[in-house]
């Protein structure tokens, strides 16, 4: 199996990390675990943009280097991940010395390639520091970047540029044979008619700056941020392990998450510089909506955040993971409440899947002292009920399908709560001439239990350990033990602490 090599974007040091950082972080960290419980040899790169022209500006205004400056704030960034859950393989700063050394190479092998792929000009025009972009007349609102609320500076310089305009064919190419190339469908609409509809060359370089990769034959120029920044998900791969290039390891399986904002950057320029530069182009794309709050983007500038470390304080990680994934269906925007985190913790995780584990466990102790012995009844309705469950949900990540496939998982979940009210083993208790029917409903009832645990375990890897633990289980999570009848014999088990006991805290405020 080709390894699996997940991205998230890079993200901005000098902003905040906010909810919308959260998810993306989320989702990667919930796709590469979902491969590794597969077996798969798999790879999770997330990390910081430290080169926009805004850190070096506020490094001054504090008397500080820049370099001193983004050391201070990166940590807020190492925090995110770890405080969410998520081990990224690696955390890519493009300070690094690895990552400026390889786009030298980068721009050095495009600038190499004979056919002129990097040219001198002069750009004059409009530059929103916020996008790091520049923009067209056409794009402001009221002459502001609609984006950031700002008005944009009028800049006029001699830049090195790249030949973007060469590559139009190859990338119209490229979408006419990979259907699912970029997901979904409608965001491949969307960079197909941009590239379709003519692609200009873009400057690759900054004059006068002294934050940023110099350009190796111009030192006098820096390279541009997003010159600079879409590098890393190569770069990263040349030195994360010293000593070992990952290249060929995990290059094309590279599958990038990002959201609309920064889908032309990803999906057309990145594509074109990889091919100029003689690298294969990303396996796939997945490009997914915004969070929004009160229907706008949730982001620093428009004063709309939500600190998504606030929330963990509150709920844990789990029930954060478990509303980003579950909120808004995966590439749709969709409106996001604090409140939904809360309802969510209440009424799914406790309600459906904590008490189904007390309510079980609690049986066990009570009509069988603790045993549980193995009697899986095959051709039971619990059987049937996980035996399309593995191969359902795996589909559903393998397509990027975060919301449906934990939507799956929680069928399950719910038919397993129907299960205990059809059975009701409370009535089969009061009768001795049950007693193997009593055994069988309970052996279901953790089986399903514990196969749930098992696929849930890339989205609330906590949960699903402290499930398992409460029925008496081995911590094993192959994907494998998502089937039926695998539970092992287990003397001893009480009933479990609640898996999400109430939470008296108010919410933070949104
Ligand atoms: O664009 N909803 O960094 P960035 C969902 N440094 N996701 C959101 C979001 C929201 N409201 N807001 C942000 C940059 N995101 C560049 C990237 S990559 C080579 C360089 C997530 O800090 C989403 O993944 O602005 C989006 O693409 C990313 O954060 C942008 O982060």
């Amino acid at each position: 199996m080709e390894p699996y090599y997940v991205t998230t974007p890079i993200y901005y040091v000098n902003s905040t990390p906010h909810i919308g950082h959260a998810y993306t972080t989320v989702a990667a960290d919930v796709f590469a675990r979902h491969q590794r419980q597969r077996g798969r040899d798999t790879f999770l790169l997330t990390g910081v943009d430290e080169h926009a022209s805004k850190v070096a500006r506020v490094a001054e205004e504090q008397g500080l280097r820049p370099q001193e400056y983004a050391d201070r704030i990166v940590e807020a960034w190492r925090s995110l991940p770890a405080r969410l859950g998520v081990a990224p393989d690696f955390f890519i700063r493009t300070s690094d010395e690895g990552h400026k050394q390889f786009v030298q190479e980068f721009l050095t092998r495009i600038k190499e390639n004979g056919r002129e792929d990097i040219y001198q000009g002069v750009y004059a025009g409009l530059y929103c520091v916020g996008c790091e972009a520049f923009k067209t007349e056409d794009e402001l609102v009221d002459g502001k970047c609609p984006e950031h609320d700002i008005e944009p500076e009028w800049i006029e310089e001699r830049n090195w540029f790249f030949r973007l305009s060469a590559y139009q064919e190859q990338l119209r190419a490229l979408y006419g044979e990979r259907a699912d190339w970029v997901l979904p469908g409608f965001r491949a609409n969307e960079a197909r008619s941009f590239v379709a509809g003519g692609l200009q060359d873009f400057s690759i370089s900054r004059e006068g700056l002294s934050w940023g990769i110099p350009i190796p034959w111009d030192t006098d120029q820096v390279a541009y941020v997003w010159a600079d920044a879409l590098v890393n998900y190569l770069s990263a791969l040349t030195y994360a392990r010293p000593g070992e290039n990952l290249i060929a390891r995990y290059w094309p399986g590279v599958r990038h998450l990002l959201a609309k904002d920064i889908l032309r950057f990803h999906c057309v320029y990145w594509p074109a510089m990889l091919l100029a530069a003689g690298y294969e182009v990303p396996r796939q794309l997945f490009v997914h909506g915004y969070l929004l709050l009160d229907d706008r983007k949730i982001s620093k500038s428009l004063g709309n955040v939500v600190d998504p470390l606030d929330l963990v304080d509150v709920y844990g990680a789990d029930p954060v993971r478990f509303w980003c994934a579950r909120s808004v269906s995966f590439g749709q925007d969709g409106a996001a409440s604090v409140a939904g985190v809360r309802e969510r913790y209440e009424r799914e995780l406790g309600n459906d899947l904590g008490n189904l584990l007390s309510r079980t466990t609690a049986m066990v102790a009570r009509y069988r002292d603790g045993e549980l012995r193995a009697v899986p009844s095959f051709g039971s309705e619990v059987e049937a009920i996980l035996a399309p469950l593995g191969d359902d949900v795996a589909a559903r990540l393998d397509s990027f399908d975060l919301t449906g496939a934990l939507e799956r998982i929680w069928e399950v979940v719910r038919g397993l709560n129907r299960h205990v009210e059809t059975t009701a083993p409370w009535q089969l208790a009061k009768d001795d001439a049950r007693a193997d029917e009593l055994d069988r409903v309970l052996y279901d009832l953790v089986d399903g239990l514990r196969a749930v645990a098992v696929a849930l375990a890339s989205y609330v890897p906590e949960t699903s350990a402290r499930i398992l633990e409460a029925l008496g289980q081995p911590p094993t999570i192959d994907w494998s033990e998502v089937s039926y009848g695998r539970t092992q014999p287990v003397e001893g088990l009480g009933p479990a602490e609640p898996l999400f006991p109430r939470i008296d805290e108010p919410a933070p405020a949104a």
